[in-house]
């Protein structure tokens, strides 16, 4: 491999000469005028020169190993900032910084300067950068594939309280660093148009697809560093090129101006990720992205494959591809067209090897989030496609007549064709048809997945459904985030639970050592100080770092619940100004949360929540007892800071509505108390941390079922429920913005009228209670210590290293590479 493997043949004077030669002949800066973010780009640009040897070396590498290789197909792939987490894979952090100091620069300051790309809507995306993070450090061969938004998530700010969006140019004016063009990997593309029966030299009557539109798909790289280990795997990402635009004489004769359109239309293909996070809308522009990212991917993945002299029915044996939710599903049809039109497989050779290639994951059981694209949308755009699933469709209906004759109910609830007046794809049913395994996310969503979304699925298909448990990558979510907490561990234990999770159970030996217990408040304090900070400079907002900070971050949607956490802290604040004899521990409530734009009454969540802030925040009659902030534009980089400073970790879910949730072990591995339900991987991390260092509350699944069956009504709970009544009355009086009297009765009209669909009111005097017992047990400084201390310790099941091992061993069948 390179000389930049482990940072082993590191030499000071090299890099020091590069960079100043980056500095001047590609920024075209001189030295002394420099400003830091100069110097960040050209330190990418250096550091990437690394990677870029490395990503090529790998690639030669695994190309000539004879074990399975992993596409991972995204549409989106949230990796946050890339050069601290780079310089600390390749082992070169600490010469680095050293080498820029004698340069007079700081390092931490120059890796302020990046901007976050944020191509994906949060769990989902991240969850796909720390699979590709865990890929890379347990070298298994693997290609991310994604698409190279022109815009990312958009940025959020608040203007007197409301959520604002505005785009988000994360690669700025002068590039990103990290990322390489790949102009030889060139992928075409086409849409519209029909399809065509010919005969073949050979007299076989055939068909093809005759796109009316055409588009390249260029390729960028960016390279996914492996944890001091040579490996350096692509990040594949599509950018969408429309060509010529007189391609389109023969798709629309006569009419020049009206036939540009569909030119107009695909060359916005790449420009912005949708900014809907568990929820579907059907827009053309979505699917001709989805269709155009599996195009490119699975075109590339043949190429490779062709290129290596292999025979296409070796395919399953030698590449499989993971389906990350439904987006990239259109992939199966495609990999069928491509083999039987352009190859001239049979149906049947065909479906075998795609029956046998590709994986599916599913992220979500809530109904608007299941994706179904409209029949007539399809065959217009994708009609070869539009043909193969019908075709799919008719032998699934033969597969399901043979299991139960007759049965006209299980046909019509198990088509890939969901009939009506206007046919829809049922995105999922295809997905989990061609499949070889389906994934559930987290034990209890993998059971709903077989118990109530697929149970006909689950006995056509045994043991196809399946469970692999999400996690975090604990390079970025513990070593790069958390370096304080990361000295103290590596003190005690060596540094091997970097590579090795499940070696930082060691700590659970110094669980009652006072000492021990000591240096880790020490080091939480010190986060909560450097949060504090962050705040004060950036909002003018002063924390007492004394109190609980008590943290919900996570994207802006009913069934998370923030307003349940809104209703509680407004039981706070009434009681502490109502009820002498009432007293807490000061606590920091701390959000961060974007709403989808057109999410209204997530909208208007946000700014509940920043209007009763602003009163909070501002009454002097509360002693600094209470404090409230919505930090603005959540992110990755924002939760690297507020992760470490969390004492109180909100997972507060309606059960069996978050599928698994991710923040969760970020926040428990970094030693924050769960307060949570019995929902998504809550319940295992209850398993491993035990009933004493954990807040459990509220409905479990089935009493949400029972509850929702019996028929729910909200305003038995308002109105047997005074602290309740009080809470949801201060949200319809003019407590909280005086100048507009029942200005934030929306979201209190979404809970009593509109019939409080996420069962809020249900669940707010368990959790009251829960918080209360929060509050009891912080003020055990020691026990408290104690808990947080075995959270970091006995939540290693939660490393990404693990869920890989798992998709590794029960799903794509891979032995490592080395
Ligand atoms: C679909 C169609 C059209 C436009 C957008 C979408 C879309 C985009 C993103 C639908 C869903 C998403 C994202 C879903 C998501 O993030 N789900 C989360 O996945 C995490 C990783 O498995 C889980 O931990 C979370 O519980 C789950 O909510």
């Amino acid at each position: 491999m390179t000389m930049y493997s482990h940072g082993s043949n590191f030499d000071k004077e090299q890099f020091q000469r590069e960079l100043r030669q980056v500095l001047k002949s590609q920024l075209a800066v001189i030295e002394k005028n420099a400003t830091t973010k100069d110097w960040y780009l050209a330190l990418g640009r250096v550091l990437s020169q690394y990677t870029s040897m490395n990503l090529l070396d790998t690639e030669a590498f695994i190309d000539g190993e004879k074990t399975r290789k992993i596409n991972y197909l995204s549409l989106e792939f949230l990796i946050g900032r890339l050069t601290g987490n780079n310089l600390i894979n390749l082992g070169l952090y600490e010469k680095i910084e050293e080498a820029l100091q004698e340069m007079d620069l700081a390092l931490s300051d120059i890796l302020e300067e990046e901007r976050d790309p944020a191509l994906g809507n949060g769990g989902l995306g991240r969850l796909a950068a720390c699979f590709m993070d865990s890929l890379a450090s347990q070298a298994l061969p693997a290609v991310g594939y994604g698409l190279h938004y022109e815009y990312g998530l958009f940025k959020q700010s608040f203007a007197a309280g409301r959520q604002v969006e505005s785009p988000d140019t994360w690669r700025e004016a002068l590039g990103y660093p990290w990322e390489r063009r790949r102009p030889e990997l060139t992928q075409t593309v086409g849409f519209w148009g029909h399809v065509e029966q010919y005969s073949d030299d050979r007299g076989k009557l055939r068909k093809r697809w005759v796109p009316g539109l055409k588009v390249e798909g260029i390729a960028w790289d960016l390279p996914v560093v492996g944890y001091q280990n040579e490996i350096t795997l692509p990040l594949r990402l599509w950018e969408c090129h429309t060509g010529d635009p007189f391609d389109l004489a023969r798709f629309n004769e006569g009419d020049f101006v009206g036939a540009q359109y569909p030119v107009l239309e695909a060359s916005n293909i790449t420009k912005v990720l949708y900014p809907n996070d568990n929820h579907e809308q059907g827009k053309t522009l979505r699917l001709m992205q989805q269709y155009f990212h599996c195009a490119c991917s699975v075109g590339d993945i043949l190429r490779r494959h062709l290129a290596l002299g292999r025979e296409l029915k070796t395919l399953p044996k030698l590449e499989t591809i993971q389906l990350n939710d439904t987006h990239p599903v259109i992939a199966i049809p495609e990999l069928m067209r491509l083999l039987i039109d352009d190859h001239d497989l049979s149906w049947d050779e065909a479906w075998d090897i795609c029956t046998r290639t590709f994986a599916y994951t599913n992220h979500t059981l809530l109904p608007e989030a299941l994706e179904t694209w409209s029949e007539g949308l399809i065959a217009h755009l994708l009609p070869r496609h539009m043909e193969i699933i019908f075709d799919i469709n008719h032998e699934l209906m033969v597969k399901v007549q043979q299991q139960w004759p007759g049965d006209i109910g299980k046909m019509s609830k198990l088509s890939i064709i969901q009939e009506g007046d206007h046919r829809q794809v049922r995105m999922a049913n295809l997905a989990v048809v061609t499949s070889y395994a389906v994934n559930g996310v987290a034990a209890l969503h993998s059971d709903l997945v077989k118990r109530d979304l697929f149970p006909e699925f689950d006995k056509l298909y045994p043991r196809k459904l399946t469970n692999v448990t999400n996690g975090v990558t604990p390079r970025r979510w513990i070593k790069a985030c958390n370096p304080a907490l990361s000295s103290i561990i590596t003190e005690k234990l060596g540094d091997g639970w970097i590579r090795e999770l499940s070696e930082i159970e060691g700590l659970k030996a110094f669980a009652d050592d006072k000492e021990f217990q000591q240096a880790f408040m020490t080091v939480k304090k010190a986060n909560k100080q450097k949060l504090a900070d962050w705040v004060e400079e950036h909002h003018g907002i002063t924390l007492n770092t004394d109190a609980i900070f008590d943290v919900q971050i996570k994207r802006l949607h009913e069934y998370k619940r923030q307003h349940l956490n809104l209703l509680h802290i407004l039981s706070l604040y009434h009681r502490l100004l109502n009820e002498p004899e009432f007293d807490i521990h000061p606590r920091v409530f701390i959000f961060a949360a974007k709403a989808a734009p057109g999410y209204a009454i997530a909208k208007d969540i946000i700014y509940a929540i920043n209007r009763v802030a602003e009163t909070v925040n501002n009454d002097q009659r509360l002693n600094d007892k209470l404090k409230v902030i919505f930090l603005p534009d959540y992110r990755v980089s924002l939760a690297e800071l507020i992760i470490p400073a969390a004492d109180i970790s909100e997972q507060i879910s309606t059960a069996g509505k978050e599928a698994s949730g991710t923040g969760n072990m970020k926040l428990a591995m970094n030693g924050a108390l769960t307060i949570g339900t019995m929902d998504g991987a809550n319940v295992e991390i209850r398993e491993e941390v035990g009933d004493d260092n954990i807040f459990i509350f509220g409905l479990k699944v089935d009493e949400v079922k029972a509850l929702q069956a019996r028929g729910y009504d909200s305003f038995i709970y308002y109105d047997s429920d005074p602290q309740l009544k009080a809470c949801l009355n201060m949200l319809q009086d003019d407590t909280f913005t005086p100048e507009r009297p029942g200005e934030l009765i929306s979201v209190a009209r979404n809970l009593l009228d509109y019939g409080d669909p996420y069962l809020v009111l249900a669940d707010f005097s368990a959790y009251c209670d829960a918080q209360c017992a929060v509050d009891k047990s912080y003020r055990d400084q020691s026990s408290w210590a104690k808990k947080a201390i075995l959270n970091t310790a006995l939540t290693s099941k939660f490393s990404s290293d693990r869920s890989i091992q798992d998709y590794a061993n029960n799903i794509w069948r891979l032995s490592s590479v080395r």
